[in-house]
């Protein structure tokens, strides 16, 4: 079995970041192990959350997995709470053993950079990129790490520029995630391997729920863990997250997606592709 770390917070109402990943990676055949970089009583969005960071125990962890031995098929970081975070997740990928870096750098949606992050994060979350085999931005976030002005009137080209930026840096697989295209939604992505473009869509559904970036990058990470391809991973992603927001139901968008229901779709997909 693949063991896949994964490093961002717990937010313990808002279905987003660990409360996610966890079960995705779970059902998609992977054994999950954790760091969480902090824990909120609830996501960035509601008002007055509480904040326990926990960079402190961060190093000490990786102590402790060092003298273990552990090998992991992929870390995969998404909110990372601070640039002293940023860091020491930097520091602790020279003491761990993997194959893949994939980060998610999660700071920013719809234009707006989330409570807490600025442009300054933005270059530190720019530096961590540059170590990774996989980015995961949205369109806000690939702005803001290019140190762009963010415009939502684009068009498909706009983005494989920007993706090319990327891989002049020397990012060999840059992903970039909510894409709107016409009526369509979906990724478009660099891949180092074959040096061409990946597009996929789906039907732009007029309903935005908070935490999809994060099941997105968590099926993504699963599955290409398990070793199924990049445009594969990609194409299953966008499938689940497209099912997912049809099958929710809940009108407060900020809870989250009713994920939970979708799972059996998402694994038989995967089974269709490969048996986990
Ligand atoms: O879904 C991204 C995310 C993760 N973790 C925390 C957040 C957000 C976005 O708002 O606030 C704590």
């Amino acid at each position: 079995m693949k063991k896949v770390l994964t490093i961002q917070d717990i937010s313990c109402i808002g279905k987003c970041s660990l409360t996610v990943a966890l079960p995705i990676l779970s059902v998609l055949g992977n054994e999950t192990a954790i760091i969480p970089t902090a824990v909120l009583s609830a996501h960035t969005a509601f008002k007055d959350f509480t904040f326990k960071d926990l960079s402190d125990e961060i190093l000490k962890i990786v102590e402790h997995w060092t003298k273990e031995n552990f090998v992991f098929s992929s870390i995969y970081t998404g909110y990372l709470g601070s640039i002293r975070q940023i860091k020491i997740i930097e520091s602790i990928l020279e003491k761990l053993k993997f194959d893949y870096f994939i980060v998610d750098p999660v700071m920013a949606d719809n234009g707006k950079f989330y409570k807490g992050f600025n442009a300054i994060y933005a270059n530190s979350m720019m530096d961590l990129c540059l170590k990774a085999d996989v980015i995961i931005p949205n369109v806000t976030e690939a702005h803001f790490l290019l140190k762009k002005t963010y415009t939502e009137y684009y068009d498909v080209n706009y983005i494989k520029e920007m993706l090319l930026e990327f891989k002049g840096m020397g990012i060999k697989n840059p992903i970039i995630t909510g894409v709107k295209v016409n009526d369509k939604l979906g990724v478009v992505a660099y891949i180092g391997k074959t040096n061409q473009f990946f597009e996929y869509y789906k039907d732009h559904v007029e309903k935005s729920i908070h935490g999809t970036g994060d099941i997105f990058a968590s099926v993504f990470t699963g599955l290409y863990s398990n070793g199924i391809s990049i445009e594969t991973s990609l194409k299953i992603a966008v499938d689940f997250v497209y099912e997912c927001i049809l099958n929710s139901q809940n009108s407060d968008i900020w809870y989250g997606s009713e994920f939970e229901k979708t799972l059996p779709y998402l694994i038989k997909q995967v089974n269709s592709v490969k048996k986990l």
